[in-house]
């Protein structure tokens, strides 16, 4: 189960909507057959794997990291594939909460005399698949939240300089949480202020994540490295129902994609009908870099499931810009607490890796 849990990692932010799940086939102490979920979703990852055992699936056991599923879906069931090829023992980690399969996969392997274990390596199962099970349970997608910030705790000088707080090695392991995601977040002021890409480079040929900007009026810039590299990766942008109709016109002709989101009573856009709408659209998973407005909101609205916290050794003062913006609070009893799941030093930087309680 740990080479199938560590084959499905590989399929995070490339299969959106589906979850991204592992199957080894093993027959006679040898492994017969090994995938994962394809990009894109499909097809599942067992009918591949007993493609490459083929008739050595016959008395095999099969470790899975989620229950194979139970639905006429646009592939067969799962369930029905392993029954067909004849294989003795299916371990799973995790039963699907998708109420389309939900314990009929389970069911339907046991009516048909195979012998069922789960609960395998659960732990593990839930924490690659929190994407899946967030929009599953809440309708809307895992939101990582991350913060590169000085010692205290700043993110650029007070002219905007912040190329680089932290060095490349913890650059090069932003670059590989954004690749982990179906795609990026940022607000209107970073996409102003930054005019980033977004896009993940340097680790090959790969589906790139989808990049999301948010911004009520749409005060981003019609030409920018986001709208010219469209062809590249798509670009959502949220934007509220009373964004100016020529920006809106022009910024699809550009190629972006445009959502709209209810706004709340003081006008600002409502982050979990956002989330929802893209709960909706498919995401499982959203990487947030940004700015701390934004960051601020997420925070506030306890919206934010993972923060990973890159911590480098400079100090700017007072003057630099802080990692969040303003949260209102009058009470430290009403502050957002989160709890320490990770520590780790990257070249001479640090990560703390932060996670909702209850996630
Ligand atoms: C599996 N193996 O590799 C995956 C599963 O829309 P469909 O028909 O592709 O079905 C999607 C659902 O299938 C998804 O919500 C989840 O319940 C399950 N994903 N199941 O047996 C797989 N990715
Ligand atoms: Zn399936």
């Amino acid at each position: 189960m740990d080479a199938a849990l560590a084959l499905a990692a590989r399929g995070l932010g490339r299969t959106w909507p589906n979850p991204t799940v592992g199957c080894i086939i093993v027959a006679e102490g040898r492994m017969v057959g090994r995938a994962r979920t394809a990009d894109g979703g499909r097809p599942h990852a067992e009918p591949q794997a007993l493609a490459q055992a083929g008739d050595h699936a016959r008395g095999a056991t099969a470790y899975v990291t989620l229950e194979p599923c139970a639905h006429h879906g646009q592939t067969p069931p799962c369930a029905e594939a392993l029954i067909a090829a004849g294989v003795a023992r299916v371990v799973v980690a995790q039963q699907d909460p998708d109420p389309r399969v939900d314990g009929g996969g389970l069911a339907a392997l046991r009516q048909a005399g195979i012998a069922v274990t789960t609960g395998v390596c659960v732990d593990q199962a839930q924490r690659l698949q929190a994407g899946f099970l967030t929009r599953q349970r809440l309708g809307r997608p895992l939101v990582t939240l991350k913060l590169a910030t000085t010692l205290d705790g700043r993110i650029a000088t007070a002219n905007g300089e912040s190329q680089w707080i932290t060095g490349p090695t913890a650059r090069a392991h932003v670059h590989g949480q954004r690749a982990q995601h179906d795609a990026v977040l940022v607000g209107a002021g970073t996409a102003r202020t930054d005019d980033p890409r977004l896009t993940v480079r340097g680790l090959g040929p790969r589906p790139q994540p989808v990049r999301l900007v948010l911004s009520r009026r749409l005060d981003v810039p019609t030409d920018s490295a986001l709208t010219r590299s469209t062809d590249t990766a798509p670009v959502w942008m949220l934007h509220g129902p009373d964004a100016p109709e020529d920006k809106r016109r022009v910024l699809t002709e550009a190629g972006a994609r445009l959502l709209v989101v209810r706004t709340r009573q003081g006008g600002q856009l409502d982050l979990e009908d956002a989330l929802r709408l893209l709960g909706d659209m498919g995401l499982t998973r959203v990487y947030c870099e940004g700015g701390g407005t934004l960051a601020a909101a997420l925070l506030s609205a306890d919206l934010v499931d993972r923060l990973d916290c890159y911590t480098a050794g400079a100090a700017i003062g007072a003057e630099g810009r802080p990692a969040l913006g303003a949260m209102g609070l009058a009470h430290l009893s009403e502050a957002p607490r989160l709890r320490l799941s990770d520590s780790r030093s990257l070249g001479g930087d640090v990560l703390h890796r932060w996670t909702r309680p209850e996630t």
